[in-house]
């Protein structure tokens, strides 16, 4: 029998207690040919939205709606010159996609992920309803669109994810929330991805070394692993200068060394650490952003107004930093006595979590073994960390005097976040950090 054809005015069903809703999309044109139940356009209450259904197979001769406008019952869509012959299907013509019974179901949202919380709407019902609909909606089949329900094309509209790049896993090909998820997490990863290669590492390749000799392979010590890995993370994101200078140390050993019989009286071992700590302290004072750390924004820093150093400790193990608190208010036997205790703590693995934490500043001392300096890697979340090599007595040009003098030279370096400290400030606070070192009484100024 052949087909004939008749004009059909498609107009909005009943789409439930809802009085106007908007116009979202519009997803067929002039000339589209159209089955029965193909979706026509979707509408949007402000809770969630729904696709209007062909009632009818055919062409569409015209369109009466645009994306914008706001319907209700009986609003004109467009008009379809119909197939006669074939059997119209025997859903209700002139119901709406159903997605809870004519109801407008809401958007699921994901308890494990807080990025789809945000646009959690509805109502706990209705997403059992729109989720046992999903499965038994026909699958759409307009020109080239993307087959899904309207509550996943919203899903995807508010998470910015395009339909058709979206291989769904549904029946027929149909695009499910689980799909859509899924691309956003692919896009969210290789944007990781992305930012990190941005860096510019390449894999480190691996190699065999064996094929070139003999070797031993020993694991890393849980220490060496742990600061192993803060070391880089902070290494890599913070962007280090080191600043170097020198002081003179000469008078500084003189009385250090004039303190030796009260310290083997006291049984206690004098070092230049307790009195570089004290130095320490006074510098951060005169310059606050020493003793500071940034925010977790990044766009503020919170100046301390306490002074505990960590103290760098080599340990058969590998490094670790305890932590000695309230330096400013310590004299130089009672830092000696605690950082005699807290090194050896530290070499007997005998230091707690909470000795580690909550220092200000810290100093890096391999003044006891050798070195004309180092770059100090900055023990986050502060600002910058003091690294001290060995003294050496030197041949010095005195200007005032016009005399070459023989004194003990420090060498002091500085390294400092540049986000947050300028040279101009370290290059002060090293020089300030030298005068005093070099002339202690300076510090009851
Ligand atoms: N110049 C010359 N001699 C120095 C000196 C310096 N800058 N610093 C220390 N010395 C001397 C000491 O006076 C001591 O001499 P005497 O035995 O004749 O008195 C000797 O060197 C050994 O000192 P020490 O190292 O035992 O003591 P310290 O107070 O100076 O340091 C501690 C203590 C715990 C910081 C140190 O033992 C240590 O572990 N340093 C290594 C820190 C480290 O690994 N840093 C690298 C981290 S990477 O950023």
């Amino acid at each position: 029998m052949p087909n004939s054809t008749v004009e059909h005015d498609i107009r909005v069903p009943n789409i439930g207690d809802i009085s106007e809703v908007e116009v979202i999309a519009v997803l067929v044109k002039v000339g589209d040919k159209v089955k029965a139940e193909d979706s026509l356009i979707t509408v949007e209450s402000d809770k969630a939205s729904m696709d209007i259904p062909s009632p009818l197979t055919g062409t569409v001769k015209s369109l009466s709606i645009s994306v914008g406008d706001q319907v209700s019952e009986g609003s004109p869509i467009l008009v379809l010159i119909a197939d006669k012959s074939p059997e119209p299907p025997e859903s209700k013509l002139s119901d709406p996609v159903p997605e809870s019974n004519g109801a407008i179901a809401s958007i699921r949202a994901n308890d494990d992920n807080p990025i789809l919380e945000e646009i959690a709407i509805g109502n706990q019902s209705l997403n059992r309803a729109l989720e046992t609909a999903q499965e038994s909606m026909p699958v759409q089949v307009v020109g080239h669109k993307p087959h899904a329900s309207p509550s996943v094309r919203r899903f995807a509209r508010e998470l910015g994810a395009e339909l058709d790049k979206i291989k769904g896993t549904g029946r027929k090909g149909r695009i499910l929330q689980s799909d859509v998820k899924a691309n956003i997490k692919r896009t969210m990863d290789n944007a990781e991805k992305s930012a990190e290669s941005g860096i510019g590492f390449t894999k480190m390749p691996e190699i065999d070394f064996s094929q070139f000799g003999s070797i031993k392979v020993e694991p890393l010590s849980k220490i060496k692993k742990l600061t192993g890995s803060n070391l880089h993370r902070n290494w890599v994101t913070i962007p280090h200068v080191t600043q170097h200078d020198e002081a003179d140390i000469t008078d500084l050993e003189v009385f250090r060394k004039s303190l030796k019989a009260q310290a083997e009286q006291e049984k206690v071992k004098v070092t230049l650490l307790p009195f570089l700590m004290k130095a320490v302290v006074y510098a951060l004072k005169k310059f606050p952003s020493f003793n500071a750390s940034l925010d977790s924004s990044n766009e503020q820093l919170v100046l301390k107004q306490y002074f505990h150093l960590g103290i760098a400790v080599d340990t058969p193990d590998g490094l670790v930093v305890p932590v000695i608190r309230e330096v400013n208010q310590k004299g130089i036997w009672e830092l000696a006595i605690e950082l005699a205790k807290i090194s050896e703590r530290a070499r007997n693995r005998k230091l707690t979590p909470n000795e580690m934490q909550g220092g200000s500043f810290t100093i890096s001392s391999l003044g006891g073994i050798s070195g004309t300096g180092f770059t100090p890697i900055i023990n986050a979340p502060e600002v910058a960390i003091l690294g001290i090599s060995r003294a050496k007595s030197q041949a010095v040009y005195k200007q005032e005097q016009e005399v070459v003098a023989t004194r003990l030279m420090l060498p002091l370096s500085l390294s400092y976040d540049h986000r947050v400290i300028d040279g101009a400030e370290a290059a002060r606070f090293t020089h300030f950090l030298s005068q005093v070192l070099s002339d202690l009484r300076r510090m009851l100024l």
